[in-house]
């Protein structure tokens, strides 16, 4: 298993964008796929990841929303679909590991039903609501190619990408300065 790089805004924006593709069967390969996105979540760290953002266009995400008290609680979604969303909403200050250091108010629906394959292939059907209906619909909205800025002003979207590469342009220029120091 390996931590992969994360895709971000600043410098990966098209392949964010992309549709991913329906996975045609749950296999040892595609197992490995997941495992790596479990230990690249938790190394970043975050709740959720979706396979696009380490580059992967195939609808897989994984989850783990359990609190630091409670002990790891991994999940796994494959070919996830959104069967029914209540009309009521609910806000929730979301972030995201492709949009470094920024957090915004996204509204959703605050209950979903979802179907999708486990880890092991097997299909299951399942309510969602509180933070896993936040992540779920977060996370399914990354195989659409939808970032949780787009559901933000055109205004608050440009600054938040804008910030995202000034920092990593700070970033490099730290990285240069700490290599020429340990010359
Ligand atoms: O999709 C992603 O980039 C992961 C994202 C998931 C998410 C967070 C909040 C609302 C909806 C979806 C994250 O994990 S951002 C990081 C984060 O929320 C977090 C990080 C460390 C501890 C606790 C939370
Ligand atoms: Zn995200």
């Amino acid at each position: 298993m390996s931590v992969r790089r994360i895709l971000t805004v600043d410098t990966d924006l098209k392949t964010l964008k992309q549709k991913s593709k329906p996975v045609a069967a749950v296999d040892d390969d595609l197992r490995a796929l997941m495992d790596d996105m479990l230990d690249t979540m938790y190394a970043a760290p975050g709740i959720g990841l979706a396979a696009i953002q380490v580059g992967v266009p195939k609808r897989v995400i994984v989850m783990d929303i359990s609190r630091g008290d409670e002990g790891p609680h991994p999940r796994f979604f494959v070919n996830p679909q959104i069967l029914w969303a209540s009309e009521e909403l609910a806000p929730y200050e979301e972030g995201c590991l492709s949009v470094p250091e920024i957090y915004d108010e996204v509204e959703r629906p605050a209950r979903v039903r979802l179907r999708y394959l486990d880890y092991h292939g097997k299909p299951v059907e399942e309510d969602a609501e509180g933070l896993f209906a936040t992540c779920i619909q977060h996370e399914i909205d990354h195989l659409e190619g939808v970032l949780f800025l787009d559901h933000l002003s055109r205004l608050k979207r440009d600054r938040a990408i804008a910030r995202v590469r000034k920092a990593a342009k700070e970033d490099a220029k730290d990285d240069v300065k700490d290599s020429a120091h340990a010359l």
